[in-house]
């Protein structure tokens, strides 16, 4: 298997957790490196036309697009453990949480929308933080009600790890680098910090990987 991957990026590291989980290692790791704008260049346009990670290659190909989806196929193609609930209504609920993140929030705040907003509105950095903070609080106080019901338990759904923890340890992780304090968020905080006991969760963590800084 063949990752497209940067250490920064949120919706490579919900990937990253799913292979941890599922026991598999990327044969190959290539650096597309977002703050250099890679993303862009054509040899990777002809990966994922989107111009985003993650992109998943497994054997020939061809290339899989979109974190949720690639996560999927994992499940499908590796089922243990597996990362939906059995149920209908359990599926439902958990692939609606790891919506809520990966099609919600997360779009809104990645490098191609603080760049527009900063090139074509002449944002400052300050006022690109206050929106991506914005957003991160939006989804967050959503996620907090929704964690709130008795279908959570140690994680998003009951007591196995699915498919909600992996998105919503990308938001956390998002939290950090845009600086938005969990505190007013407990009951997320406290299925984030179960998560993160798992070296599956915290060997995947972007600052984990190669490149990355100490700290942002
Ligand atoms: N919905 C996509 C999001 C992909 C995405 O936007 N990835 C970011 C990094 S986390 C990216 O590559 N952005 C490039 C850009 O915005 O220019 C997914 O879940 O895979």
């Amino acid at each position: 298997m063949k990752l497209y991957s940067f250490w920064r990026s949120l919706a490579t590291y919900r990937v990253r957790i799913a292979m941890n989980l599922k026991g598999l290692k990327p044969d190959e790791i290539v650096e597309i490196n977002l703050m250099k704008g890679a993303q862009r260049e054509a040899a990777f346009r002809a990966v994922n036309p989107m111009m985003a990670i993650p992109a998943l290659v497994d054997g020939d190909g061809p290339a899989m697009f979109e974190s949720l989806a690639i996560i999927e196929y994992l499940d499908e193609t590796h089922p243990n453990p597996p990362l939906l609930p059995k149920d209908a209504k359990g599926r439902a609920r958990v692939r609606g949480l790891a919506q809520l993140v990966a099609a919600d929030s997360h779009p809104l705040i990645v490098p191609r929308v603080r760049e527009y907003l900063a090139h074509e509105y002449k944002f400052d950095e300050a006022t690109v933080m206050k929106w991506a903070q914005h957003w991160h609080g939006a989804a967050l106080t959503a996620l907090e009600t929704h964690l709130k019901d008795k279908a959570t338990g140690k994680y998003a759904h009951g007591d196995s790890i699915t498919v909600a923890d992996i998105c919503l340890a990308s938001q956390a992780a998002g939290a950090g680098f845009f600086k938005v304090d969990l505190a007013p968020f407990p009951t997320f905080k406290r299925v984030v910090d179960n998560c993160m006991a798992n070296e599956a969760f915290a060997r995947a963590h972007p600052l984990k990987q190669p490149g990355a800084p100490a700290s942002v």
